[in-house]
């Protein structure tokens, strides 16, 4: 059989634009591929819950892949070993307390793992709004990278959610978004953003669990974004953290969509 130009541009159409006409309401919207996102992402999904995580860039695994400075390893502690055994990813013991796992196979493992859990990923799409209703972040606001790079003037497009999950990391982008678009106080000390400090990795990858919670009604923060909402300091290459503020958050919302169900 002879292939015909026309069926595959048409089959390609037709699938992409029936999984984003599913996604149009989503339990969870987690904007950001990042480690903590996509770990989010799974673990929702493997709840049943309909999840849809939305990435800028073409390729997911946001700080990941380069490990510390291109050395494409990543160090975790004996908790965040854990995690990487939940997803099947191999790691090697260094020190007491210490383990190491190839970046690629790590992040590799994340995204496969998140999509066949039942999360869709979005990629080259960017979140540059929320949608707001009386005090309560029920949606994004999406458009295109390639708009967003060109500055066309080009109106976005909106998918509805129960919940947001700012993924962004040391960016904190959904967060602050909120916080210059609007008169809204968040739930941290200041009711502001307070900024990530420089780096402490004991600290932060304790702060990271304590500051992955809701900053806004329907809007968590997960990963380095919950440590820059709150304050806190960048932990550099250890990866622990990042993933066990992932499983938080969606334990966290689990529990809020139960409520809701
Ligand atoms: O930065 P990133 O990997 O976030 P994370 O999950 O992990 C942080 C670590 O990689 C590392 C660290 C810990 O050791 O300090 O930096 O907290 O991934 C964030 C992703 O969000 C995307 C961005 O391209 C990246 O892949 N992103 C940021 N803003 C937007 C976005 C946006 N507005 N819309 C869509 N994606």
């Amino acid at each position: 059989m002879a292939l015909d130009e026309k069926i595959i541009t048409q089959a390609i159409i037709d699938r992409y634009f029936q999984k984003l006409k599913e996604n149009l309401r989503v339990d969870v919207a987690v904007v950001g591929g990042g480690p903590s996102g996509l770990v989010c992402a799974y673990f929702l999904a493997k709840k049943g819950f309909k999840v849809a995580l939305f990435e800028r860039k073409l390729s997911i695994g946001g700080g990941m892949w380069g490990g510390g400075m291109m050395f494409n390893e990543i160090v975790v502690q004996e908790e965040g070993k854990r995690i990487l055994e939940e997803f099947g990813i191999r790691s090697q013991p260094y020190q007491e307390g210490y383990y190491t796992a190839d970046s690629i196979e790590a992040i590799s493992t994340l995204c496969s793992k998140a999509v066949r859990a039942g999360a869709t990923i979005f990629n080259l799409i960017s979140a540059e709004d929320l949608i707001l209703r009386e005090n309560r972040v029920t949606g994004l606001v999406l458009n295109w990278t390639a708009v967003e790079m060109a500055n066309l003037h080009v109106d976005p497009l909106t998918v509805q959610s129960k919940f947001v999950v700012d993924a962004t990391g040391h960016a904190t982008e959904v967060v602050a978004i909120l916080q210059r678009k609007n008169e809204v106080r968040l739930h941290t000390e200041t009711g502001k953003i307070m900024g990530e400090k420089s780096l402490w990795a004991e600290a932060a990858e304790r702060d990271t669990m304590l500051h992955t919670k809701e900053v806004f009604p329907g809007l968590y923060v997960t990963g380095m974004a919950a440590n820059a909402t709150f304050g806190s300091y960048r932990m550099g290459p250890i990866f622990g953290g990042m993933l066990l503020s992932g499983e938080k958050a969606a334990a966290l919302i689990t529990e809020e969509l139960r409520k809701k169900r």
